[in-house]
């Protein structure tokens, strides 16, 4: 596949953001900014960046909680996103939701329950709206490997695919669910991929550490379901490379397997890629993550002098 200079410094710079958008989450709860606990996704960050790059406007996502930063990757400003995270009133909730709650209805976000794969069917719901607005557009519904054994995951699996329903399921298969490996969770080796013929549905398994690679796999299956063809799965191996959440120590897990897979660094590949093929100059990269940089550290700042959320105010906006 050949592409413009414009499309692979967008996903390079997709990438780059997502990986500094968790690096500051990481360094702000080492600070003791982020109440409650944070999940990194780094390492993670091509399966956003390479699918992200096959979307058009009135598409629907359900992120999930790793990584995070795909808020940011979706529209959501900085100064929201890490409002929210620090429980500040500038949040897109106010503070109330945090980190799992970084989400805008305006920017096609469906939201994301904390309850795993139950909120699974609002995808194929959405889904359901684009089937009879009659557009080309499509649902991207994000699960993790341990996620994927989950019952609701598979009403949703089912109902999208009797009604050929527009949706993209995307496996984040990094290989754990919290501290239990893919192996001792799934009967089969690829969770996401391997299921897909339960549902008749078309599937790829792809490098996740390999954004281009994640956008052409992508690519094929969403141009497909555009046309009307009904539902897929994608799945995407890569690799947690923190604990399960900060402060985990992963003694469950061999260090030397987590090293061999931060050698395949997905911003780092596709920097040498851009490089490699004259592209960009080290200077553009530098420009690209000085950038970043600043504008990450403004919105910093401006969350760590929003007001916090008070007492009185958390109740407001819940209804029963
Ligand atoms: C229904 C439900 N059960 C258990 C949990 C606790 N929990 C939080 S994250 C997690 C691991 C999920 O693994 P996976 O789907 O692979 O996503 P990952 O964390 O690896 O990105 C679990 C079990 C939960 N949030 N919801
Ligand atoms: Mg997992």
């Amino acid at each position: 596949m050949t592409y413009s200079k414009d499309f692979l410094v967008k996903v390079y710079r997709d990438l780059a953001e997502l990986r500094m958008f968790e690096e500051k989450l990481v360094e702000a709860y080492a600070q003791g900014k982020v109440p409650g606990h944070i999940h990194s996704g780094m390492g993670e960050e091509a399966v956003y960046a390479g699918t992200l790059a096959t979307t058009k406007d009135g598409d629907y996502y359900k992120i999930t909680h790793r990584p995070v930063g795909a808020a940011v990757t979706l529209g959501v400003s900085y100064e929201t996103a890490f409002s929210e995270a620090m429980g500040k009133s500038t949040g897109n909730s106010g503070g109330r939701g945090g980190i799992n709650h970084i989400s805008e209805l305006s920017k096609g976000m469906l939201g994301f329950s904390g309850s795993l794969g139950c909120d699974a069917a609002v995808g194929p719901g959405a889904a359901l709206k684009i089937k009879k607005d009659k557009t080309d557009n499509i649902v991207y519904v994000y699960y993790g490997d341990g996620t994927s054994s989950r019952g609701p995951i598979h009403e949703a699996m089912n109902l999208a695919a009797v009604w050929k329903l527009p949706v993209l399921f995307i496996c984040q298969n990094n290989q754990f669910g919290i501290s239990t490996h893919i192996s001792r969770g799934s009967s089969v080796e690829n969770p996401g991929a391997d299921r897909a013929a339960g549902y008749g549905m078309p599937s790829k398994i792809v490098d996740g550490t390999d954004a281009l690679a994640v956008y052409e796999a992508t690519k094929e299956l969403v141009d497909d379901i555009r046309k009307g063809n009904g539902p897929a799965i994608l799945e995407a191996k890569a690799y947690r490379w923190r604990g399960h959440f900060e402060g985990d120590q992963t003694p469950y897990r061999d260090a030397k397997i987590t090293e061999e897979w931060m050698k395949k660094d997905c911003v780092k590949i596709m920097e040498k890629y851009l490089l490699d093929k004259k592209v960009v100059t080290e200077d553009e990269i530098k420009a690209i993550n000085d950038e970043l940089n600043d504008e990450m550290n403004k919105a910093i700042e401006f969350a760590d002098n929003s007001p916090a959320i008070t007492a009185d105010e958390i109740y407001d906006n819940i209804y029963a």
